[in-house]
């Protein structure tokens, strides 16, 4: 009976551990910190129409694989018709893992509607066209990046081989199937089993076929480059001199503000890859066109930006995206060197 005293403590304890267990909180589900999520995404953006409901229109696009709305915002000086005027867009989030890609579109819009009150600079470029952002055309992607796998690239297509996901950028029509984008379901860089296969590009597709868009940005990351077509060939695009014009004041924009450099080339200099949303936009409309790897500039830290950059990241991006409105307002006016 020695151990009387040691069994009864037990007998009385068992009730306040399991208490103890049953009163932990239960495990947060994961989420992106202060990079957003798409459920943060719709709740920023109808947060921000209505605050600025007379410049700011949210649209809901259409929806993911998944069933996820695609939502982008309309800045305009008048939002909620269509008018004749120079319309410029701004997407992010073409692959899952590349955070930043989403924050930095977002932000800008975000910018471009607090400041219009008090900025003359950026209520003439608000009032003098249409500027549509969407900040996450890959929200299956990047839930699942934020769930699950935070590296995941493609979107979420079951192939129906025990793999799963297509390319985005590689899924576009134009000169789709070339090289540089892969047949192979299980690869990264799978185009899909045709153009526009995936809603997700299709909506972009729609988009643009009801719009006369005078110039994109689609966000990527890393490296710090802008890039412009070709992708698909090293030849030069027809308008080669432009678009290295253009993106080199891009470029000088960016360094101007936090001295990043971002490298101005052709897409192909990276790698060729065919298929992807700026190749299409300017092969089939002749639309200025320019990819733009955000930071970092290597591999480390790669895609896993710490929160801390997504501030500095979006501010010298800024009066880059507000050089390229500008020009579009301008009918090629602006001064490209800047
Ligand atoms: O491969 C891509 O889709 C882009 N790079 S990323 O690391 N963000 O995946 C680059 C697209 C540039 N286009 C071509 N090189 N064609
Ligand atoms: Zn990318």
């Amino acid at each position: 009976m020695q151990n009387r005293p040691v069994v009864l403590f037990l007998i009385f304890s068992i009730p306040l551990l399991l208490a103890g267990t049953c009163r932990q909180p239960p495990p947060a589900p994961p989420d992106a910190g202060l990079y957003h999520t798409n459920d943060e995404i719709i709740d920023e953006l109808r947060r921000l129409q209505s605050q600025f409901p007379d410049i700011a229109h949210v649209t809901e696009l259409g929806e993911s694989l998944e069933g996820r709305k695609i939502m982008a915002i309309k800045i305009s000086g008048s939002p909620g018709t269509e008018e004749e005027e120079p319309e410029v867009i701004f997407v992010g989030g073409h692959h899952a893992r590349e955070w930043i890609s989403v924050d930095v579109p977002f932000l800008l819009a975000k910018r471009l509607l607090k400041n219009y009150a008090t900025d003359a600079a950026t209520r003439s470029l608000v009032d003098g066209g249409s500027i549509w952002i969407i900040p996450l055309l890959n929200p299956d992607g990047h839930q699942y990046s934020v769930d699950s796998n935070r590296l995941w690239r493609k979107n979420r297509r079951n192939n129906g081989d025990g793999t799963f996901g297509v390319d985005l950028n590689r899924n576009y029509s134009f000169q789709w199937g070339g090289p540089g984008s892969s047949g192979d379901t299980f690869s990264e860089t799978y185009r899909g089993p045709q153009a526009f296969s995936e809603p997700e590009t299709r909506i972009l597709r729609d988009l643009v076929a009801a719009h006369n868009f005078q110039a994109i940005i689609s966000y990527h990351s890393y490296s710090q480059l802008v890039l412009f077509p070709w992708g698909y060939t090293r030849s030069p695009a027809p308008d080669a001199v432009l678009l290295q014009q253009l993106a080199t004041s891009i470029a000088d924009s960016i360094f101007s503000i936090h001295r990043q450099r971002y490298t101005p080339e052709q897409s192909s200099d990276l790698y060729v890859a065919s298929g992807d949303a700026t190749d299409w936009l300017y092969g089939n409309a002749r639309v200025p066109s320019f990819t733009i790897e955000l930071r970092p500039g290597s591999s480390s830290p790669g895609f896993i930006l710490p929160e801390s950059e997504i501030q500095p990241t979006f501010e010298e991006n800024l009066p880059a995206a507000l050089f390229l409105i500008k020009w579009t307002q301008t009918l090629g006016q602006t001064t490209i060197t800047m």
